[in-house]
């Protein structure tokens, strides 16, 4: 079987990865036993779930590494595996730097020995998926850390909070931590799935639920266990890491992806989307209301989107709700001038689960790599500039060993990121252009 390995990363990385395990068990065959004793259905048998529960243990126990530099390590009622919790007595200042260079040394060892332990145990682990953020100093430090570390061989997926575009970050030098962990992160071809704050409280705000991290934090698991349901159950395509990275990432450095999901139980719109249609279900994934970053999908281009779906949905429904889709673009969403060059997406990976997701009737999640990405990251840069002219907080920095010379390369390869968005596919969309019209 091919087992996923989680790593969980500083304050944000844990409390979505406690959410998304309370998920996973809901949606596992264990979360439905209702009391009864694991044992007594043979789990090994049960292949849906060994790709996220080490099922060598007597009870399902969930395959991922706890790590936090703080003692800031979530409470909770589900069974991790206490060896693979690790929590320090460290403060990182919300500094990149001391991580990098200072903490991150003395415990690398430790997670080392630990991810070696967990991939031992597992028959042939087909990738890591982290959750963190970049914009405090432990998320970022060890995300930049890990990744580059990590077995090249094995697909890496790293679920990120990254600063918003408008909204200013508790975080004063959450511009310095993101561009310098990203500078890491991007260079190995992983997928960088971004989440942002503003992006969440817009889809709760649209839900009527004022922001909180719980609510925020929910959204974001429920999506990822979604997205992962190709992995674990048997649709029409079976799925991978592997293959989401060969199909949502044309070139090596064009890997920012984006999330949606369509309904949501927190809704007063609860009963209406329980009764959604297929074509419903895609626009939602593809609207830049859904989306959980804050960029606008209607000023760029899609290029690749995985639409994951759960419910008793057709292969045909599928198909018809794609080209429904493109017109859809075409006609209504994507009126307005600005727009106009949206014409088409490269391609759509589906995936159809029939097993119901909780009790909604129809469910689905997407990942997109579109160009409109270029809008957080420049914002990104912008933030970083500001504070990069004055040298403001540098000196921080530069005590913890961080060169100046590592800000500017780190900056200049982000942006290179973005021109290189710019080029491929601005050339594409005149052509586009006149070919529809
Ligand atoms: N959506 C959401 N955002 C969070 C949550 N916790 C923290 N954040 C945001 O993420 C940023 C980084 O916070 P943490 O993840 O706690 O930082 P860390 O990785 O532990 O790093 P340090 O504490 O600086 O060492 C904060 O500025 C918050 O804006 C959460 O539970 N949900
Ligand atoms: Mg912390």
């Amino acid at each position: 079987m091919r087992e996923i390995l989680v790593i969980q990363l500083g304050g944000f990385g844990n409390k979505v990865g406690v959410k998304f395990w309370e998920e996973m068990l809901k949606d596992s065959d264990f979360g439905n036993q209702n009391g009864q004793d694991p044992q007594s259905e043979n789990p090994l048998l049960n292949s849906n779930n060994i790709v996220y529960y080490n099922l060598h243990q007597s009870k399902p126990v969930p395959r991922c590494i706890q790590i936090d530099l703080g003692q800031d390590l979530p409470c909770t009622n589900l069974d991790f595996n206490p060896s693979s919790q690790f929590s320090f007595n460290y403060s990182s200042g919300n500094n990149y730097g001391f991580v990098r260079n200072h903490c991150s040394n003395e415990i690398m060892g430790i997670i080392d020995d630990s991810i070696r332990q967990e991939t031992e145990r597992c028959d042939s682990l087909q990738g890591v998926q982290y959750f963190s953020s970049i914009i405090g100093g432990t998320g970022s430090g060890l995300t930049a850390a890990l990744s580059s570390r990590g077995d090249h061989d094995l697909t890496q997926q790293f679920n990120l909070l990254i600063p918003s575009i408008k909204q200013d970050d508790i975080c004063v030098v959450s511009p310095y931590n993101s561009i310098l962990a990203l500078e890491e992160t991007m260079s190995f071809e992983a997928q960088l799935i971004c989440f942002d704050n503003q992006g969440l409280k817009q889809n709760l705000t649209r839900l009527g639920i004022e922001f909180n991290y719980d609510d925020a934090n929910h959204h974001v698991a429920q999506t990822i266990c979604c997205n992962s349901s190709p992995f674990r159950t048997y649709g029409d395509i079976n799925s991978s890491l592997r293959k989401l990275s060969t199909n949502l990432i044309p070139f090596p450095r064009q890997n920012f992806l984006t999330c949606s999901q369509s309904n949501n139980q927190f809704s007063d719109y609860f009963n209406q989307y329980l009764k959604m249609d297929e074509n419903q279900l895609f626009k939602e994934l593809m609207s830049s209301n859904h989306n959980q970053a804050s960029n606008n999908y209607t000023e760029g281009r899609f290029i690749t989107a995985a639409l994951s779906f759960r419910g008793n949905i057709s292969n045909k429904e599928v198909d018809k709700s794609c080209s429904l889709f493109q017109n859809y673009l075409n006609k209504q969403h994507y009126r307005r001038q600005e727009a106009k060059k949206i014409k088409y997406i490269d391609m759509f990976l589906t995936n159809i689960c029939k097993k119901q997701f909780q009790n909604y009737e129809y469910f689905g999640s997407s990942i997109i790599n579109s160009t409109s990405i270029t809008q957080s990251l420049e914002s990104l840069i912008e933030k970083f500039n500001k504070m990069y002219v004055r040298k403001s907080y540098l000196y921080k920095y530069i005590q913890e060993g961080i060169e100046e010379q590592e800000f500017t390369h780190a900056k200049s390869n982000l942006e290179d990121v973005c021109s290189s968005y710019h080029e491929t596919y601005c050339q594409d969309q005149r052509e586009d252009h006149e070919n529809w019209e």
